[in-house]
């Protein structure tokens, strides 16, 4: 019996323990954190790169990482409103006199435009996806983090395997026009049930870009390099019509400022810090 309140004692301290960190419902991979629902990608070693790959996703190494959370989909306008509404943070625009295919994408009145609360958000540079994703107590995921969310342990090329089927995702030759809700994963699906990585919206990552970053990287938690003009940028989207950018490992970069309709971004939950790791 003594060992029956023990143990009931303990899950009762987990269960506030999450509950003060913000999760409202856990179970084996899926938690929610302040509404948004993450998924649990366990401690391990994963293969990063290609050695099919272009010139800078060589060589695939094998790269450690400790057990973190991210975004199951891709941050919507609905959730990003939020952040607005708390912060006063500026909504995505750009002037459509300049940019006149951006027009369709721009928020007015500090709200995205109708119909599109669970597209994944865009026009949003570097700055504004690192913004949101301190404001929610989360970061942007390191291109590691991102790959092996993307891919989990196995050496595959996309989400869903090694075929490539451009009905699997939303793509240019879906043929899409602009996002699809950013849960409309079709089978672009992670072996850890992480939707769109391959497509919908590209996504920032938190690295700085480097062309050579994978033979001198860290094989244990890596965050990329110190400096850089551009960050790393991760998937296709639906102005993508290349397989091969669709790619677990293909790797792109924008530099910081850069806001596209095509460019959004997940944040990621890390039960350790970076420093600490
Ligand atoms: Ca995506």
């Amino acid at each position: 019996m003594a060992k029956q309140h023990a143990a009931l004692a303990l899950l009762g301290l987990l269960l506030l323990g999450l509950l003060a960190n913000g999760c409202t419902k856990t179970d084996a991979e899926i938690a929610v954190f302040n509404g948004v629902e993450m998924v649990r990608i366990p401690a391990g070693e994963f293969t990063m790169g290609s050695n099919d790959g272009p010139p800078d996703a060589r060589p695939a190494h094998t790269v450690y990482l400790e057990t973190y959370y991210i975004d199951r989909h891709e941050v919507t306008n609905a959730e990003y409103k939020r952040f607005l509404d708390a912060t006063g943070h500026p909504a995505p625009f750009l002037d459509p006199e300049k940019y006149p295919w951006a027009k369709p994408f721009n928020w007015e009145n500090g709200t995205y435009p109708p119909g599109t609360a669970n597209w994944p958000v865009v026009l949003v540079s570097w700055d504004d996806a690192q913004a949101y994703a301190k404001w929610r107590g989360c970061r942007l995921p390191t291109e590691a983090e991102w790959e092996k969310a993307a891919r989990g342990t196995k050496r595959t090329t996309y989400p869903w395997g090694e075929t490539w089927d451009p009905h699997n995702l939303v793509s240019r030759l879906l043929p899409a026009t602009h996002p699809l809700p950013a849960d409309s994963s079709f089978k672009d699906i992670s072996p850890y049930g992480v939707v769109g990585m391959a497509g919908n919206v590209r996504e920032w990552c938190a690295d700085w870009y480097d062309l050579q970053a994978y033979t001198q990287s860290s094989r244990h938690n890596p965050t990329g390099p110190d400096r850089g003009s551009r960050k790393v940028v991760r998937g296709g989207s639906w102005l993508t019509v290349e397989a091969e950018k669709f790619t677990v490992y293909y790797r792109s970069a924008e530099f910081p400022s850069s806001q596209s309709p095509d460019l959004g971004f997940r944040c990621v939950r890390a039960l350790v810090s970076p420093a600490e790791q």
